[in-house]
């Protein structure tokens, strides 16, 4: 933070950085895996940051968190298990909730500081953590796995960027976790970055997931606070013939997600699209 801004600089989108004015910093912690900020900021809320990087804001959180979580669970025909790894703000959780069939939702973050900031400052994301539906488990989301074979229905990986504690769950070995910890017709979605800076990374993940998946979609969404102001989802399924776009359900109280925007976010621009498909860059 410098003169009443915060600058999200990082080596992993050199050459650009989102700005926010900072109005008030509500929280500063070395917390034992990462550097953990909250600050009130003039037009976003209260906005987390990890290591430097923004999470989550309170504006518009709602695009990230709705996607990531109804992509695979609106494509299911019956989610009733569904783990969250990492989401420690709650929000995934809250978008969980809302398919009716959910009967459990376990969220298993490596930061206790995370929840305990988000319960304080981002009270609409973590709202639900204390629902009866809900078990929240601090650790790390490769080793919960490991202990938790043909469980559940969705498994949503709200996890940081590839350098820091979740790097691990970019790899291969956490991808054939995920498949084995699914129930028979299990979904998987992870927060798989931005066509515009990540591309190769996206390539890379996608080949690797299709190893062990015999679906595997990429969808992408609008959001203003993350590096050029879209992200993006790998999605999965067990289930060689289900159709991961097109929603089964309708769903009531959204705010980003539609019948037709969830069609819609696994149509990609020809750039993406080409190199996905045949690896070729234009
Ligand atoms: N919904 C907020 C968006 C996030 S939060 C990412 C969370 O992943 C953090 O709370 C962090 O503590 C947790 N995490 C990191 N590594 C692990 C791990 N190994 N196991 C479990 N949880 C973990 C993501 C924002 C994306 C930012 C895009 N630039």
């Amino acid at each position: 933070i410098q003169d009443g801004w915060f600058r999200e600089i990082s080596s992993q989108w050199p050459g650009q950085a989102m700005s926010l004015k900072v109005r008030q910093i509500l929280h500063v912690e070395q917390s034992k895996y990462q550097d953990v900020l909250v600050f009130d900021s003039e037009t976003y809320g209260n906005v987390l940051v990890l290591d430097g990087v923004v999470q989550c804001t309170e504006r518009d959180e709602f695009s990230y968190q709705e996607m990531i979580s109804h992509l695979p669970l609106a494509s299911h025909p019956n989610p009733e298990r569904v783990l969250v790894i990492g989401g420690g703000d709650g929000g995934v959780v809250r978008e969980v909730l809302k398919h009716r069939s959910v009967k459990e939702v376990v969220l298993c973050d490596i930061d206790e500081a995370v929840i305990r900031v988000s319960k304080i400052y981002l009270p609409y994301m973590s709202k639900l953590l204390e629902d009866p539906r809900v078990t929240v488990h601090v650790g790390d989301g490769f080793a919960f796995l490991k202990n938790h074979e043909s469980t559940y229905d969705v498994i949503i990986t709200d996890s940081s960027d590839p350098v820091g504690p979740a790097s691990v769950l970019f790899e291969k070995p956490y991808f054939q976790l995920l498949r084995d910890a699914l129930r028979e017709g299990g979904h998987i979605s992870t927060q798989a970055e931005c066509l515009w800076l990540h591309l190769p990374l996206i390539k890379e993940l996608g080949d690797m997931a299709k190893t062990l998946f015999p679906v595997v979609e990429y969808a992408f969404t609008t959001i203003p606070t993350y590096p050029s102001g879209q992200i993006g989802f790998i999605v999965c399924s067990r289930e060689p013939t289900r159709d991961l776009k097109t929603p089964v359900r309708d769903l009531e109280g959204c705010v980003y997600w539609n019948k037709s925007v969830h069609a819609a976010a696994f149509v990609l621009p020809e750039f993406g699209r080409v190199m996905l498909k045949e690896g070729k860059s234009l």
